[in-house]
């Protein structure tokens, strides 16, 4: 057993965890349907096997109290949550209060205020409510947005459960998954406790780090494809440009074809990879690209060694995406038993899953240009009803953000229907964000003057409201953020 784990802020938490949990005779794990919440509970779900304690697996898109209740009404005295639950102290403190349940949280998320928890269940570190069993890295002065993620922390504890010469190293790079699939990687790469966590995958021959293009799909996409679906660093005359992509391939005299299969990135020689990426640096430059952009077409790569090349799952970035499809739709058990290393049926099942959330999206990109949107003074929107699920309505409004029709400088708000309410997402741009923009703050004052509730990040942002509230809504998000734009 480690005697400090990869991350040694946290080291004293994860053990006191870990020795709750290996007094238990099973345990429930709760966990978020998200990249980063399937990862987590795969981690725990294999630290906990390996140790010898029977686990059963939830998920649940959002934790709220009637989530909590159903969970304490379960036969289990010990229930481990992963990616959530710091913030619900409040409610799983008077839980664990009442003798329902013993609680372990491994969390990244923010923990509740301790003036709303159960005093006879929580402590106060640094303002935030904290208990005996409490793996969060805010808790020990590390960033939960950059520094670890769900995943991450799922991780620490599960190397404090390994057994006596045990060794779960190897999770590393699901842990990895999590924290790309987070968005928690700054200017490309891992950093702080991540970093750490990166470093034992190496060390356990599961990860490789490297230095590559920073395309999406370079294990699985053709060529030409992996170059024009590249808009995340548009090159003219090649990003959404089919033929010139192509062209731009054969002019460097490349093979794009091998026994008649379309070759991918990860099928190149490193010498061809080095002549395409000078060549598309080269290109970008000349084309006017701005410097910076250019710089982010490199960045650091994480391959998951142990898993077959030209397969999604050797890249972490594809990885995480792959699981996000079945998380959207409500396929955690296909990702959970993916990341379990099942790859007969279920990868099947996730790729079924992945190709038709990308028609999904083309769809709705589709309806969002036939129905055009409707632009307010700082805002612009669109009503996407019952056409677009909500589950994937913010990607597609992210995607609008950049076609033609859609104003660049104005944050995007979609409108989807959610059970008998409202569900709001929202987009901005970087630039947009540079010039004072936070859509979580828009999202909860405008939610909340309507009767709902939102948040999120600045660049990013969702909220809940009442079904007939969207005008006023977005005469609310109007004023905010006119006052931000100040
Ligand atoms: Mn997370």
């Amino acid at each position: 057993m480690s005697t400090s784990g990869p991350v040694p802020a946290l080291a004293d938490r994860a053990t006191a965890s870990a020795d709750r949990l290996r007094a238990a005779d099973r345990v429930l794990l709760a966990s978020h349907i998200d990249a980063d919440g399937l990862t987590s509970a795969a981690i725990a779900t294999a630290a906990l096997s390996r140790a010898g304690i029977p686990v059963e697996t939830v998920f649940k898109k959002q934790l709220d109290a009637d989530e909590i209740a159903s969970i304490a009404a379960r036969e289990y005295e010990t229930v481990l949550f992963t990616d959530f639950g710091s913030g619900q102290l409040d409610v799983i403190s008077d839980h664990v209060a009442a003798g329902d349940f013993e609680a372990v949280v491994a969390d990244h998320h923010q923990p509740s205020a301790p003036e709303d928890c159960n005093a006879d269940a929580v402590v106060e570190t640094d303002g935030y409510a904290d208990f005996e069993c409490h793996c969060n890295p805010l808790l020990v002065g590390l960033d939960g947005a950059s520094e670890l993620s769900g995943a991450g922390a799922a991780y620490v504890l599960a190397r404090a459960l390994e057994p006596d010469g045990g060794d779960n190293r190897d999770l590393a790079a699901l842990a990895v998954v999590g924290a790309v699939g987070d968005m928690q990687a700054v200017g490309g790469e891992l950093v702080g406790a991540n970093e750490g966590i990166v470093e034992e995958g190496i060390a356990a021959d599961v990860l490789e780090e490297g230095t590559d293009l920073s395309l999406y799909g370079k294990q699985t996409r053709p060529l030409p494809k992996l170059l024009e679906y590249a808009t995340e660093v548009p090159i003219p005359g090649i990003s959404n440009d089919q033929a010139g992509a192509t062209k731009f391939l054969e002019d460097l005299g490349l093979d794009l074809k091998r026994h008649g299969e379309w070759r991918t990135w990860a099928d190149l020689s490193d010498d061809e990879r080095q002549t395409v990426a000078s060549a598309l640096v080269q290109r970008a430059v000349t084309r006017g690209v701005p410097a910076d952009k250019i710089q982010s077409l490199v960045g650091t790569t994480y391959t998951l060694t142990t898993e077959p090349t030209g397969t999604e799952l050797r890249d972490a970035s594809e990885f995480s995406t792959l699981l996000n499809a079945t998380a959207r739709y409500e396929r955690a058990d296909v990702g959970l038993a993916v990341c379990l290393g099942d790859r007969e049926a279920p990868l099947e099942q996730a790729r079924t899953l992945l190709s038709n959330h990308r028609r999904n999206l083309s769809e709705g990109l589709d309806l969002v240009k036939e129905r055009g949107v409707t632009r307010s003074e700082y805002v612009q929107y669109f009503e996407a009803g019952d056409a677009i699920r909500e589950t994937i309505v913010g990607i597609v409004a992210g995607m609008a953000l950049g076609t033609d029709g859609v104003d660049p400088d104005k944050p995007i708000v979609a409108f989807a229907d959610a059970d008998g309410e409202t569900k709001v997402s929202s987009r901005a741009t970087g630039p947009l964000v540079g010039r004072g923009v936070d859509l979580s703050v828009v999202m909860r004052e405008a939610a909340q003057s309507v009767g709902g509730d939102g948040g999120g990040h600045d660049i990013a942002a969702g909220a809940t409201i009442p079904a007939g509230e969207e005008a006023a809504f977005i005469e609310a998000a109007d004023d905010v953020v006119a006052g931000q734009l100040d």
